[in-house]
C-alpha cells in the first residue's frame, strides 16, 4: 500500500471537550503520523469552502453554524493507506452506526457533533489539505 496523506480536523464539540490528545493518541496507534497541526477558529466563509460540496443539504447552514461554534484543530496525517485507514478508525457518520472503538463511536455526540472529520478519498484529501496548509508547514 502507499504512503498517503490525508486532512482530518477535530471538531469543535471535541476541542470543547478537551478530548484533542486522546483523539490524536487513537491516530498514533493506528500508525499514522501527525505531520501537520493547527488550532484555528474557522469563518464562516472558510466552513462554507470547505463544506461546499453539501450547499445543496438541508443541514448545511446548521453544519456550518457547527463547523465555527468554536475552535477546530485541522491537521495532515501520513501513513499507509492513510485516507481508507482514518475512515475506518474514525467511524461512521452517525454515532449510533459506528463500530465499536472508533473515535465516533466513543466520542460523538451526535451525527453533526461528530467529533472527526476525515477526507474520503485520496482526490479530495490533496485538495482538503491544500485549502488549510501550504507546503511548508508539512513535515513529513
Ligand atoms: P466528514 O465529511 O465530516 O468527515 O463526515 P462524513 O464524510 O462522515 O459525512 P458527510 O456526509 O460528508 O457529512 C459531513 C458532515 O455533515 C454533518 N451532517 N449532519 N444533520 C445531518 O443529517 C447531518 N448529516 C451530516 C456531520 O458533521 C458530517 O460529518
Ligand atoms: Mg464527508
Amino acid at each position: 500500500m502507499a504512503l498517503e496523506r490525508t486532512l482530518s480536523i477535530i471538531k469543535p464539540d471535541a476541542t470543547r471537550r478537551n478530548l484533542t490528545g486522546k483523539i490524536n493518541a487513537r491516530f498514533e496507534e493506528a500508525g499514522l503520523r501527525i505531520v501537520a497541526q493547527k488550532r484555528v477558529r474557522l469563518t464562516k466563509e472558510q466552513a462554507e469552502g470547505f463544506y461546499a460540496v453539501h450547499r445543496e443539504r438541508s443541514f448545511f447552514g446548521e453544519l456550518v453554524a457547527f463547523m465555527i461554534s468554536g475552535p477546530v484543530v485541522v491537521q495532515v496525517l501520513e501513513g499507509e493507506g492513510a485516507v481508507a485507514k482514518n475512515r475506518e478508525i474514525m467511524g461512521a457518520t452517525n454515532p449510533a452506526n459506528a463500530a465499536a472503538g472508533t473515535i465516533r463511536a466513543d466520542f460523538a455526540e451526535s451525527i453533526e457533533a461528530n467529533s472527526v472529520h476525515g477526507s474520503d478519498s485520496l482526490e479530495n484529501a490533496a485538495i482538503e489539505v491544500a485549502y488549510f496548509f501550504s507546503q511548508c508547514e508539512i513535515a513529513g
